[in-house]
């Protein structure tokens, strides 16, 4: 079914939201601070809106995408939202999302907050995910015409979710990152190919790793961090080991060590038989 919808906020990431839309047959009006950003779109058929008003105005559906919440606020405060639901992909904290929520139903409107797990060229592709938290209601209205930008998946009424799973997904990535740098570190102070080592040892082993994460996850849920796989004590001597190693290669830790920290206060505390999905209780 075609839909009116808006688009506010033409930077990288909204002109792609935008371009999606339009290419999934919806009827698209989009705005944007520098005005000249909307031609490519306009000239696909989009239609321009002079003021933010305006183009809030020809939709039901109003998705803003722009820097950061206080420019959202900027946009929409002279906009009349009545009986329109507002869906901002606008990356921010969930503190942020909850006051939005509130000042847009304040306004008449319905709220759907959104984290986009995607880069701008990933919109439209299957890789591409945008969480979605608030107005259940709304979410069901628009879901379809949501799909085309990138899978959608509603995580809950309370508007703050998406924008917390959305730090937690992050939070994991740049985890991932700086295992990924320290090994890379290691292995180039040892003059072996990096990219062999990577496509052919680290990214395999890490999926392997990375499958085991539901287990952990039901261990953390369960408070049970009992394990049959190696303890924390196995943990402390693995990582001195791997402190040592790097030292004798001259590359820092920097980035691990913390990690070294708490599992050696953990092990202080007589809690070396736990497993390392014990050290959350450390955070
Ligand atoms: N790009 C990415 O990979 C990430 C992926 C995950 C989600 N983010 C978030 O998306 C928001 C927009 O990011 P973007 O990539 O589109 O960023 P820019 O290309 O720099 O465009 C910024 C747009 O925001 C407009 N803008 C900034 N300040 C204001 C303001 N005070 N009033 C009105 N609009 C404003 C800017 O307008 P202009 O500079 O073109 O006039 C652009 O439309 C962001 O939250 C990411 O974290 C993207």
């Amino acid at each position: 079914m075609s839909e009116n919808i808006s688009v506010l906020g033409l930077g990288l990431m909204g002109a792609a939201l935008a371009d999606s839309l339009l290419a999934a047959g919806h009827r698209v009006t989009v705005w944007n601070r520098t005005a000249d950003k909307a031609a490519p779109l306009v000239a696909k058929g989009a239609t321009r809106g002079v003021t933010p008003a305006e183009a809030v105005e020809a939709a039901s559906l109003v998705i803003v995408c722009v820097l950061d919440y206080p420019a959202t606020k900027d946009i929409l405060r002279d906009a009349s939202l009545d009986g329109r639901v507002v869906a901002n992909l606008t990356t921010g904290r969930p503190a942020e999302a909850r006051e939005m929520a509130s000042w847009v139903a304040e306004r008449g409107a319905e709220y759907l907050d959104g984290g986009i797990m995607a880069v701008p060229q990933m919109i439209a592709t299957p890789g591409a995910l945008i969480l979605y938290s608030g107005s259940e209601q709304a979410y069901d209205r628009y879901e379809q015409a949501f799909a085309p930008m990138a899978r959608p998946r509603y995580v809950g009424a309370e508007p703050g979710m998406a924008a917390l799973l959305d730090l937690a997904m992050l939070t994991g990535m740049y985890g991932q990152i700086a295992g990924f740098l320290e090994a890379a570190a290691l292995v180039t102070s040892a003059k072996y190919p990096l990219k062999d080592f990577t496509a052919e040892l680290l990214v395999p082993w890490l999926n392997a790793m990375a499958a085991q994460q539901p287990v952990w996850a039901e261990k953390i849920e369960s408070g049970d961090h009992r394990t049959e796989v190696s303890n924390l004590e196995v943990n402390r001597a693995g990582m001195e080991n791997l402190a040592r190693a790097f030292a004798e290669q001259g590359v820092g830790l920097d980035l691990l060590l913390p990690m070294k920290t708490i599992i050696d206060r953990r092990v202080a505390r007589g809690l070396a038989h736990e497993g390392l999905s014990g050290l959350i209780e450390e955070l």
